[in-house]
């Protein structure tokens, strides 16, 4: 909340930094927080600090231990100025918000685990990414809470696999611009990537096969686990996408009664069309009892509360009868289904999310029936479109001249209503490598930061620009291979 600075006697010592502030004097943060107060003078950070860390604070103290760590920064017990996380209690701060107060000592505060981690991130962000013999903080107070609770990007890992350590790597570098899901569409034609120990042949078949000059391969349980921890700690949920009931030729692959009597197409697909292949709704006593046994699977290895089931781009008389059976059998597991938007059809508890994205799709009689959105319309959010017109290995079925910079940033969240959040969603036809992969995402996976975080008013391309050149040695250090927008010169 902006305070009345015009009460407060230390007025002539404090400016209020809003982001339409000009912009030498914005912070170099993205997102950018919902309020910043700069007081005058400077804290300098030498070499050692005092840290307390609350015991509620397990990930952010972790995060902040790294951080003064890969910053040589020592922790001493009664040298330097202190450096403390603390969890208050204020509910305006929510479950992801946090105070940071720079003055003659560091204070992070927050209801959270969470909110702590988040203020880390601020922190980290305002310093330097190379060790120095000191550290010149200014003095401030940022408020900061986020406006959507879903901020996500999804990865389809189904055309062409990636390995394990690309997803770490993309959690940690999501953790420093705020991004909280990390949505894995774990199965589509082109493969079937989640180890199912009731069917394995869904990975001996569905997982060896991939799209075209695409990876295959597959996560065993345990490595999911792990990832999910891996989040955890870093402030991101792994929500998983088994997409249902097209988009399953893999599934098919591996167990052919799936598919409808008469069908001749059984085998393994590494194409690029889309909408031929589904579940056989017609035989509901092999369709449900599988689907029933996958979705167990999938609650056990993800604590997620929502469990995405696609429900895209298929045509079947029997269509929205199968999405709400689906959405009850996650309903049934103690979870909440999410659901691209065609599954807007079908009659379900109207907690289930719906994730749009075709842009002119009519979304409208679900929000009437009370459902929240998740935005990935793709004219903005689709970053298997160009970074610019023309680029080799793009789409262009939904924005012929690509989804640019500046384009990305452009999505206003605020003129829909019933947001849940947005994500931006980086398909596989096309991307069949690590280095393609951070070609696509970055930078423009660090727009969706900021319109899943920052208030409309901060919203400006300009300024936006002079932060994400001032934060490129972060990316670098993060060892991303991004693409160069020419409007940075970088
Ligand atoms: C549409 S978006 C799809 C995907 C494709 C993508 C390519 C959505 C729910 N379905 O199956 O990969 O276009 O841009």
């Amino acid at each position: 909340m902006k305070r009345l600075l015009l009460l407060l006697p230390a007025i002539l010592l404090t400016t209020h930094i809003c982001a339409s502030e000009n912009k030498a004097n914005m912070l170099p943060l993205i997102p950018y927080p919902q309020s910043v107060e700069r007081q005058a003078g400077e804290l300098q950070l030498g070499q050692q600090v005092q840290l307390s860390v609350a015991s509620e604070a397990v990930h952010a103290g972790a995060a902040v231990r790294q951080l003064l760590g890969d910053r040589k920064v020592e922790v001493s017990a009664d040298t330097g100025p202190a450096v403390a996380l603390v969890v208050v209690e204020e509910s305006a701060l929510g479950d992801e918000g946090y105070r940071l107060s720079i003055g003659d000592e560091v204070r992070l505060e927050a209801q959270t685990d969470t909110g702590l981690f988040y203020a880390v991130q601020t922190l980290r962000q305002l310093l330097p990414v190379e060790p120095q013999d000191s550290y010149t903080l200014p003095k401030l107070t940022i408020v900061d809470t986020p406006e959507f609770a879903w901020r996500g990007t999804m990865l389809d890992v189904a055309r062409s696999f990636l390995p394990i350590s690309y997803l770490e790597a993309h959690i940690d570098r999501m953790a420093l611009f705020k991004l909280n899901r990390l949505h894995l569409h774990l199965s589509d034609d082109q493969g079937w990537r989640v180890e199912i120990k009731s069917h394995p042949r869904l990975t001996e078949i569905g997982g060896a096969s991939s799209v075209e000059g695409g990876r295959s391969g597959f996560y065993t349980q345990w490595e999911l686990r792990d990832l999910v921890a891996y989040g955890e700690a870093r402030g991101v949920t792994i929500v998983p996408e088994i997409d249902l009931p097209g988009h399953t030729q893999a599934a098919i692959a591996s167990y052919n009664e799936l598919a409808c009597q008469g069908v001749t197409n059984l085998s393994t697909y590494s194409g690029v069309e889309v909408g031929f292949s589904k579940l056989c709704l017609d035989q509901p006593d092999v369709t449900y009892p599988f689907v029933e046994a996958v979705l167990a699977e999938i609650v056990d290895i993800f604590p997620s509360e929502y469990i995405h089931i696609g429900g895209d781009e298929i045509k079947d008389p029997l269509y929205a009868e199968f999405i709400s059976r689906a959405t009850k059998i996650v309903a049934d597991l103690g979870r909440t289904a999410v659901a691209w938007e065609e599954g807007s059809v079908a009659e379900m508890d109207n907690n289930v999310l719906l994730q749009l994205w075709n842009d002119e799709y009519d979304i409208q009689p679900a929000l009437d029936r009370g459902h929240q959105l998740i935005l990935s319309p793709c004219s903005y959010t689709y970053f298997d479109h160009g970074n610019y017109d023309g680029q080799p290995d793009t789409y262009t079925w939904c924005r012929k001249e690509g989804v640019p910079l500046e384009r990305a940033y452009s999505l206003d969240p605020q003129s829909f209503k019933q947001i849940y959040g947005v994500e931006s969603a980086m398909w596989s036809e096309l991307v069949h490598t690590d280095e393609t992969a951070d070609n696509r995402l970055w930078p423009r996976v660090i727009t969706t930061a900021e319109l899943g975080w920052s208030p409309l008013e901060a919203r400006d391309f300009d300024r936006f620009l002079y932060r994400l050149d001032a934060l490129r040695p972060h990316l670098d250090a993060l060892g991303i291979e991004y693409y160069r927008p020419p409007e940075l010169g970088w």
